[in-house]
């Protein structure tokens, strides 16, 4: 399996709650490399842009609201299978669905407000990554 890259993002609701580093923590345990990260604000545009995909689902206003409601950590992972890996430390979308021990079982509560979001497929990793990282993000560091 080769060295993958994927996309993080620890959101709003996670950075309020002070837990950035456990979170960075779990990745760190699971084999993930933090290959790039800063904290910034999300303009409304950005959000909107970035979860584009859902703009027909009833959720997406809130969704935006609530992405925008206070500074982010965005990272990129870097690891064996990380887009999966990831995804497997995150959990369910719904922290009620989420397997004990994942991110968003132990630090998020409700399906709006779910901690962290990760990449769901190679195409979509590049994406995100150039998006939130137009300035390009280092090469493999070992
Ligand atoms: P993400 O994109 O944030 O990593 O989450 P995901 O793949 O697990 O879930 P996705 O279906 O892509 O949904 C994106 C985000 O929209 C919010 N959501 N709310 N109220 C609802 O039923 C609902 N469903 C989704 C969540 O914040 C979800 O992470
Ligand atoms: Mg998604």
């Amino acid at each position: 399996m080769a060295i993958e890259r994927t996309f993080s993002i620890v959101k709003p609701d996670a950075v309020a709650k002070n837990v950035i580093g456990k979170i960075y923590s779990r990745f760190e345990e699971a084999g993930l490399r933090i290959v790039a990260s800063k904290m910034l604000q999300l303009s409304r545009e950005q959000a909107g842009e970035f979860y584009a995909v859902h703009k027909e689902r009833p959720f997406y206003n809130d969704l935006v609201d609530f992405m925008t409601s206070g500074p982010v950590m965005v990272q990129v992972l870097e690891g064996e299978n990380a887009i999966a890996k990831n995804r497997e430390v995150m959990g369910a979308t719904n922290p009620k669905d989420a397997a004990p021990g994942t991110i968003r079982a132990d630090f998020a509560e409700t399906v709006d407000e779910n901690a962290v979001h990760g990449s769901d497929a190679p195409e979509t990793a590049k994406v995100e990554i150039d998006f939130f990282f137009p300035e390009g993000v280092c090469e493999r560091l070992r």
